[in-house]
Parts: C-alpha cells; structure tokens; sequence
C-alpha cells in the first residue's frame, strides 16, 4: 500500500499569497480549513474537499480590496498545482472519473480525465451577478483555472437547475466525486495510457 498523496504549496504574488496543504488519501478523518475571504469560495472548496475525500487547508490573503478576481483565479491555480504534484506520477490510477450530482432541484455532471492535457469546458449558465460576494463569472473561471493548474481535461455541465446556488454547488460536488473515481487506486503499477506514459 502506498502512502497518502500530499503536497503543499505556497504561492505569493503581489495580488495574492496562497498557502495550501492538500492530502488526496485522508478520508475518514478528513481536516478541512478554507479562508479565502470570499465565504461563497470557501463553501465551494469545502464542498470540493469533502467530497473528493481531501484533507485541504487553504488560506489567502488576496487583493479583495479591488475585487474578488486575483483571489478566485489564483486559489484554484494554487489547489491545482497542489492536485498534480501531490498525485505526481499518474500511474497505478483509474485516469476517467465520472459524476452526477444533484442539490434539490439542480442537477450537474462531471468529467474529468487525468490525462495531462490541461482543457476545461464549463457551462454552468448562472444567471444571477454575484453569490454572496463571489463574482458568478468567476465561478467557471475557478474551475477552469483549476483544470489548467492541475493539468487535467475537465467537462463540467450543470444539467438543471433555477437556484445559482444551488447549481454552482452541485457543479463542485460533482467535480469532486468525478475527481474521486480518477484518482482511485488500482493496485498496480500501470500507466493508464496506450501511449505508456501520461
Ligand atoms: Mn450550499
């Protein structure tokens, strides 16, 4: 049995300085602390950590005094970055994850590939501005930018829904369950490539 996937990363711009210890192997006895200053953010991260099965700190300290853009954009650069060192090597994974979920009437899916290809198609078609103080042009833009840290190929739909909440929500639930099934262990060594090698 290998042991758990972890990294951290610490990232410091002049708009932002990021901290972030991730652990991919902890559930169970999961610890999650997220503090971005944008509470709608940190609700979705947690909601992303819970349900993948992370321990995940994340603490930013952004430039929120002009908006919520650097701080949104460069926590998911961050996180992403955390995902592809603590993984390292994609071998012995199952490389395809697939996910539905619901949150009441809102309904998304997933689908992510751990190929090393970063691509990100997102339509999450939000109506309102702003949930809570997250910009919802932004809430795309995270996933997106977490794909491309992360270097993986991401398709997220949501399906249904008429609550922005609930269907921003929904999205990151099922980002990490799809995400989840990816990065689950085989028990080999095997790349999961025809090609040998990710
Ligand atoms: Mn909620």
């Amino acid at each position: 049995m290998d042991g758990p996937r972890v990294a951290n990363v610490e990232r410091i711009t002049n708009e932002t300085k990021i901290g972030l210890t991730l652990n991919m192997d902890s559930l169970g006895a999961q610890q999650i602390a997220i503090d971005t200053g944008i509470g709608f953010l940190d609700h979705m991260y947690h909601a992303l950590a819970k349900h993948a099965g992370w321990s995940l700190t994340l603490n930013c300290k952004g430039d929120l005094h002009i908006d919520d853009h650097h701080t949104a954009e460069d926590t998911a650069i961050a996180l992403g970055m955390a995902f592809k060192q603590a993984l390292g090597t994609p071998k012995g994974i199952k490389r395809f994850g697939t996910a539905y979920c619901p949150l009441d009437e809102a309904l998304a899916r997933s689908v992510v590939d751990i190929s090393g290809r970063p691509y990100a198609d997102i339509n999450l078609d939000l109506r309102r501005e702003m949930v809570g103080t997250l910009s919802t042009e932004m809430i795309p833009h995270v996933l997106q930018s977490f794909a491309f840290g992360a270097g993986i190929t991401l398709h997220v739909d949501v399906l249904k829904g008429k609550n922005d909440h609930h269907r921003a929500e929904a999205a990151f639930k099922s980002l990490a369950v799809a995400i989840r099934q990816a990065v689950e262990r085989t028990g080999t060594n095997d790349v999961p490539s025809t090609k040998g090698v990710l």
